[in-house]
């Protein structure tokens, strides 16, 4: 199961800083919600229609699945343009208009993000593939293990998909492998880029400057995978799991101790704290700008600090 974290502002006066601790969140995937314009799909206009049925429900806040664009692979997520919505949903205008008729009812908005991975359509993707300079290393791309066998490469480790099987995939335009530990569509990102980390912040900021109240974040805990610089050069194989169902290349085949749940996921999560920290101070009163941190995420996840994060 995916790791979920839902990170989010508070906002301006001292009761609605604490806003999130009681909220009743109520999830739409905008697909299936409600067509507004009859062709089969539904929509953010259609979902603006219901915002007054949804606050009489006693809901605070609506959380839309992803809306962004992308080639719906997965759902929509697999995201070729964190900052752009998928036409089948509608446009900025429509989002804007959402956001304002929600705001008037007292409803807050979070939007789903999914920053282990992009659509393999995204242009970071593309020219990444393309060994771009300024994009080469935003993905998790490795070279193959050469066999005996002439012209034969394995992969650069046995990690295995979600979705069963390699979690690499060789491109042969650049002559390496990519990770995707979802979908062959899903190209894992390089969390150990800064400029990759840089780039995340500010998706964060482009919707939060829109007026949302926060995200709910996506397999938050694969952002990471096993240093290859511990490990002379090479990304690790992961043991067996003993799992008695599990037949090989099935997901459970294997023990994810590389590649899920990596230390280094908790700095990025607290660097984003901070981005959202920026907009809550923005908000509020200055009797309320003192913010308290928790100290570190594992303890977070652990329950004895409930902050600002939530995970599920
Ligand atoms: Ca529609
Ligand atoms: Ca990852």
């Amino acid at each position: 199961m995916r790791l979920l974290l839902i990170l989010i502002i508070a906002e301006a006066s001292a009761v609605d800083l604490e806003w999130w601790k009681s909220a009743l969140i109520y999830q739409i995937y905008p697909r299936s919600f409600k067509d507004s314009n009859g062709d089969g799909t539904g929509d953010l206009n259609g979902i603006t229609e219901k915002l007054p049925y949804l606050q009489e429900t006693g809901i605070d806040a609506i959380w839309l699945s992803p809306i962004f664009l992308s080639p719906m692979y997965d759902a929509g997520y697999d995201i070729s343009d964190y900052r752009q919505i998928s036409p089948e949903f509608g446009t900025m205008e429509d989002f804007e208009t959402l956001l304002a008729k929600a705001k008037g009812l007292g409803l807050r908005v979070l939007l789903d993000l999914v920053p282990n991975h992009t659509s393999n359509e995204s242009e970071w993707f593309i020219k990444s593939k393309k060994g771009d300079p300024e994009y080469s290393d935003y993905y998790v791309w490795a070279d193959g293990i050469n066999t005996c066998t002439v012209g034969e490469t394995q992969p650069p480790s046995n990690w295995l998909s979600e979705f069963r099987k390699s979690a690499w995939e060789y491109s042969v335009e650049r002559g390496q492998f990519y990770l995707h530990q979802f979908v062959i569509g899903q190209p894992d990102l390089n969390y150990r880029n800064k400029r990759v980390q840089e780039e995340m912040k500010d998706v964060l900021r482009f919707w939060l400057d829109r007026g949302i109240s926060g995200y709910r974040i996506d397999a938050v805990n694969r952002m990471y995978e096993a240093d290859p610089k511990k490990f002379c050069g090479r990304y690790p194989d992961e043991p067996r799991s003993g799992d008695s169902i599990a037949v090989e290349n099935d997901y459970n085949y294997l023990n994810h101790i590389y590649t899920k749940d990596q230390d280094e996921t908790y700095s990025v999560i607290y660097d984003w704290r901070e981005v959202l920290d920026e907009y809550t101070i923005k908000e509020a009163e200055p009797k309320n700008r003192s913010l308290h941190r928790p100290r570190t995420y594992n303890e977070i996840l652990r329950g004895r600090k409930k902050e600002r994060f939530y995970s599920f």
